[in-house]
């Protein structure tokens, strides 16, 4: 199809899952202005496209998928200079769009034109003009591709105002997923024997080691062998910093604890290092450690670096080589480094509780740590604070404490924090920046609050650039030429919108972090920190290296005869390795017998390597772990049919946290062909009789009665849904089933005379309904079975045909089904059933060949769809925070208590219409209160297999976490826990709250855990009122004699459903279901859904039935 380049150009990066485009766009960028328009690609228009391109390096950063930043030309162009280093030497994928004169005619002579394309050369991976329209999409794809693959970092593409308007039929590549190589077979094994002969090995974790899979697999391996670890900067977080196992950062190149486990150490394993880091250590020629480089990519050898063994390929795939092909060796002595660390702790201690005023960078460090929840993130800018977050800031997540060790750069600290606030709207980021480097980028302070962000600023005040006062000073220049003087920040940040804080006291810094972090208040804050550095500076300058010189073991161990016996192995040809021509010796000059020569492994000797890995930072990836025998693996459904493409979607027991099902995971063109089949099966689905479709639906119910228990095993498993539950729900599949085959052959229409008036004479019509089309199916987690059941039994029942994406955590239940119907009488490609990752999934919003999407899930993700679905049909199934009146004790109070429990925390709370918020009549409060409270602390939590089980785990720790920080929120803003309110890895206790602020969040959102709030009322109107009061409208219950109130409850509230002496939890599978407001739009519900999935045609009939 023929369209404007520009208009192509969005559909590559839309095709890419680019969300986000930063940037000032320029006259000559208004093609791809107007083509950006209508795009799922929100534009997000900055102050300075340096800060454009620094949030666009955060988004590479953080998700691993390149960020994307655009300018005008010229000045446009080289504003972007900073952050294009910054992304390019840092291994950030970015991606910058910048415009340009016409290239073919020009009326402008050459104003404003400066040859961007060679000015980035020097600081992008990659840098090109689009000269023709026709390579628009080629070049988006060769441009991401370049971007993304490691090592990530900047690319640039040129787009000329003459060709952005150029029309073209370029087709958009798909995009692939890429298998890395792994490392040679001999690498890992010479690099075990290293490991395994070396005295005190360590491990130092760098940049790029921060990949999901890397991430996991460093953390068994450092669980199962206990070699200790240290992290460069870039490094912190890649593996929890509170594990035992952790040294500390080597924020320093020299002079500090970790220096001194390094000098004792004989091996170290450098993991993700790159020279572009500043040091972390400084290797000697001839001496110890000994360095293995484990990388993607081969070491760059530097005077401070040149490792003596390389192993290169996927890095995840490589530790995990090394982990199973080793065991931890009784002759590794890591006493001495134990001891160290036990002093640096105590070291790390010191200045902490310091009162004096400005502060001290210790003190600021611990407070925040204290103040921001371990998945919180803090962006740093760059000066001397820095040193003192890496050394003593603990991260315990990966990618919680961003800072640039690489480029160094000052200004990056606000943007970076504003990406990641709008990646992470949910958790609690913070920029901390020096007085120099915030005002560099300060402006963008309007950017975040027109973004609405939910952002806290840190700025450290000390009327310099302290950094380099402290370099002037060490190095005994005169004081000169540093100090500043600055505008009132607190105004300056009210100026634009922003809340400002100014601390006077130490002690008043924790309290204003715990008002802005945890506060009910959300926006953009920021908090002047004076600070105070000399007394750091000292501790740094003197007190350290005399520490240190005094700890530092006064010489380096020697190589032992083992580790120079296995190091020389390394070389050592194998007998047919020997008739291959050799590659020139490595060089190193270590005091033992020199190295004979390594040759290449044969492919026949490749093929044999195991596990293959595609390790990004964000996407979900392949476990390399080898198929254990009891791990069942699932194939997807194409077409009616069974594939196994790949096992690449791990699927988890919730309880045990182990792998315990794998199944095949969809990619792009998958899901293409699964429409097309879709579409090609329509007529021969409409054609299908409605005996023959409720054969089918028939099938499903008998075979599901007689695998009942294989079922509800498979469920609880994958959900962590105690079995109870997990019964329930395969019996509310049967229901759903059992509704749908009675519906399907009960689709009536409607014969209607016509003869209303004179012109109408001879009129008559028939009604019918037909089937839509393809429907699109996204179903949730918490409900796998029935839910997807509620979306594939009606479209069955009415003939259209399905492709189903099952939730990727849960998608067993779905797949079950699928096998079921692979067996029935269908048309060929009736249905799939596609689990897939949520980049792949973005075609059953956007493919214009699906007519309806059902969407069950959370509110952010199915309005944000609805937006970009196009012309079809949507049906938005969200959540709630729902609301239970208690007017009256009715039937009884045990009645209701046991209601009101089973609805607040059956499957801990994670359904749509779990009982959040509990409004109970003042008089009868005290008495529902102490009830309730009675029985919700006799629920068991545990296994979910347990037939006694009620409580289970939520669906992952995070999800734990988040409620964990909610509750302390509400807390914080003086909510009393009445029970409850503890967390336990993924479990969360069944929680009662009392007193909680409106604008909490666990009030506001949807809490989608076992927490529920109570709450007295007056009057029955004000208690209606109240549970009005939210954003949210799918159910509410009411318990009541009075059938007036009962109805006026019925007329007023806004819901989707009342239950009158009942929860709201309460659901029957043949009556419409569905909210409002935020809670989603049309209902489900058999009978509904099957209205939705089909349409209504007239057939008008004129003078029918007269014969001539
Ligand atoms: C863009 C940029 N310009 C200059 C520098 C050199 N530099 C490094 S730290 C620093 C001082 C930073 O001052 P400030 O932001 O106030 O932090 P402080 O060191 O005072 O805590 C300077 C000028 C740099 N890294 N980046
Ligand atoms: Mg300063």
């Amino acid at each position: 199809m023929a369209r404007k380049a520009s208009d192509v150009m969005v559909k590559a990066l839309e095709n890419e899952g680019i969300q986000y485009i930063f940037g000032i766009p320029g006259e000559e960028n208004l093609d791809l202005l107007d083509s950006l328009k209508n795009s799922t690609i929100k534009l997000i228009v900055t102050r300075h496209e340096q800060a454009a391109g620094f949030m666009a390096a955060t988004v590479g950063r953080l998700t691993g998928k390149a960020g994307v930043a655009l300018s005008t030309l010229g000045p446009g162009a080289t504003n972007f200079a900073t952050s294009a280093a910054y992304a390019q030497l840092a291994g950030f994928a970015m991606m910058m769009i910048t415009g340009q004169k016409p290239i073919r005619k020009s009326k402008q002579g050459s104003f404003q034109i400066v040859d961007i394309v060679e000015n980035m050369r020097p600081i992008t991976k990659f840098t090109k003009q689009i000269a023709d329209g026709e390579l628009v999409t080629s070049l988006v794809r060769e441009a991401i591709r370049v971007a993304e693959e490691e090592k990530p970092g900047a690319v640039h593409l040129e787009l000329p105002e003459d060709i952005a308007e150029q029309v073209t039929d370029a087709e958009i590549f798909p995009v692939h997923p890429v298998r890395r190589p792994i490392a040679e077979a001999k690498a890992i094994r010479k690099a075990i024997d290293m490991i395994q002969a070396a005295t005190t090995p360590l491990l130092l974790i760098g940049a790029g080691a921060n990949r999901k899979q890397t991430q996991k697999m460093l953390r068994e391996f450092v669980d199962e062998l206990e070699i200790p670890f240290v992290t460069t900067q870039m490094g912190k977080g890649v593996v929890t910093e509170a594990h035992p196992s952790y040294l500390g950062c080597c924020a320093l190149s020299a002079n500090d604890y970790e220096h001194v486990c390094i000098q004792r150490a004989d091996l170290i394993i450098m993991v993700g290092h790159d020279v572009v880091e500043k040091p972390p250590f400084i290797m000697q020629h001839g001496k110890t450690p000994l360095v293995i480089h484990v990388h993607f990519y081969s070491a760059r050898v530097d005077n401070v670096y040149f490792p003596q063994l390389e192993v290169i390929g996927d890095i995840a795939n490589a530790i995990w080589q090394m982990k199973i092909g080793m065991a931890k060796q009784p002759h590794w002595d890591y006493s001495f480094i134990r001891k160290v660390k036990e002093d640096l702790e105590q070291h790390l201690l010191v200045g902490i509780d310091d009162e004096r005023f400005p502060m001290m960078p210790q003190r600021i460090v611990s407070d925040l740590r204290k103040a921001v929840p371990d998945d919180g993130i803090v962006c740093l800018d760059n000066g001397m604070y820095k040193i003192w977050f890496a050394r003593c800031y603990k991260a315990y997540e990966p990618n919680t404490l961003l800072l640039d060790n690489a480029l160094a750069t000052m200004g990056a600290g606000l943007p970076s924090a504003m990406a990641a606030a709008l990646l992470y709207p949910k958790k609690k980021v913070v920029a901390v920046c020096g007085d120099g480097g915030f005002m560099m980028n300060s402006q963008e302070l309007e950017t975040a609050v027109r973004l609405d962000l939910n952002l806290t600023v840190l700025v450290l005040n000390d009327n310099a650039y302290g950094m380099i006062k402290w370099k002037q000073n060490a190095a005994k220049f005169d004081k000169f030429g540093l100090d500043l003087h600055n505008p009132d920040f607190v105004k300056y940040a009210e100026s634009y919108g922003a809340k400002g804080y100014r601390v006077t006291t130490a002690d008043e810094f924790s309290k204003l972090l715990q008002q802005c972090l945890h506060g009910c208040e959300k926006g953009v804050k920021l908090i002047e920190v004076p600070v105070c550095y000399t007394w750091a500076n000292h501790i740094l300058d003197h007190e350290l290296p005399g520490i240190i010189s005094d700890i530092m073991p006064a010489t380096k161990p020697r190589i032992s005869h083992s580790l120079s016996m296995a190091t020389n192995e390394v070389q050592k040809p194998t007998k047919e390795q020997g008739e291959r021509p050799a590659s020139p010796p490595l060089q190193f000059s270590l005091p033992v017998q020199q190295p004979e020569p390594i040759t290449e492994t044969s492919e026949a000797e490749r093929e044999v390597e195991k596990p293959e890995v595609n390790d990004t930072v964000e996407a979900e990836v392949v476990q390399p772990e080898p198929e254990e025998s009891d791990v069942k693996i699932y194939p997807m459904y194409l077409a009616n049919k069974a594939v196994t493409p790949n096992t690449d979607l791990d699927i988890i027991d919730k309880y045990t946290g182990k792998v315990a099902a794998r199944c095949a995971s969809a990619g792009p063109c998958d899901i293409d062909a699964a429409v097309a089949a879709a579409e090609k099966a329509l007529p021969a689905m409409a054609a299908m009789a409605s005996y023959e479709r409720k054969a089918v639906l028939e099938k499903v119910v008998t075979e599901v009665k007689a695998r009942f228990e294989e079922f509800a095993q498979a469920l609880c498993m994958e959900a962590g849904k105690p079995i109870r539950d997990s019964r329930g729900e395969v019996q509310r599949l049967i229901d759903t089933f059992t509704i749908a085959a009675e519906e399907s052959v009960r689709i009536y229409g409607e014969y209607a005379p016509l003869d209303i008036s004179e012109r109408c004479k001879g009129y008559q019509s028939l009604v019918r309904r037909f089937p839509i089309g393809p429907v699109s199916m996204i179903s949730p987690f918490n409900f796998p079975l029935n839910l997807a059941a509620h979306k594939i039994a009606p479209a069955l029942a009415v003939g259209c045909p399905f492709v189903v994406k099952p939730a990727s955590r849960t998608p067993i239940g779905a797949l079950m089904i699928g096998e079921i119907l692979s067996r029935c009488n269908l048309p060929e490609g009736a249905f799939s059933v596609l689990p897939c990752s949520r980049n792949a999934a973005d075609l059953f919003v956007t493919d214009e060949r699906f007519k309806l999407v059902s969407f069950t899930g959370s509110p952010a993700i199915g309005w944000d769809m609805k937006a970009r679905s196009g012309k079809k049909k949507v049906v938005l199934e969200l959540g709630g925070n729902a609301a239970c009146v208690v007017e009256d004790i009715v039937p009884n109070l045990e009645t209701i208590v046991e209601r009101i429990i089973h609805g607040a925390f059956y499957q801990s709370g994670q359904s749509c219409i779990s009982v959040q918020r509990v409004y109970i009549r003042e008089e009868i409060y005290e008495t529902v209160k102490e009830a309730l409270i009675a029985k919700a602390g006799t629920l068991l939590k545990g296994d979910p297999k347990d037939e006694k089980t009620f409580i289970g785990p939520l669906i992952a720790e995070s999800e734990a976490k988040r409620i964990e920080t909610w509750v302390k929120e509400a807390v914080n803003c003086g909510a009393k826990v009445l029970l409850g309110g503890k967390r336990e890895g993924a479990f969360y206790d069944a929680t009662v709250l009392e007193n909680v602020h409106p604008e909490a969040e666990i009030h506001k959102e949807e809490a989608f855990g076992p927490v529920m709030e109570l709450t007295p009322y007056k009057t029955f109107k004000a208690a209606i009122a109240n549970v009005n009061q939210s954003k949210f409208g799918l159910q509410a219950g009411v318990f009541v004699t009075d059938l007036n109130k009962a109805f006026y409850a019925f007329e007023q509230l806004e819901v989707g459903g009342v239950c009158i002496n009942d929860v709201p939890s309460m659901r029957i599978d043949s009556q419409p279901y569905g909210g409002v407001k935020e809670s989603g739009l049309g209902r489900e519900g058999v009978r509904y859904a099957m209205e939705d999935m089909t349409e209504l045609r007239v057939m008008i009939l004129k003078d029918v039935g007269q014969l001539a």
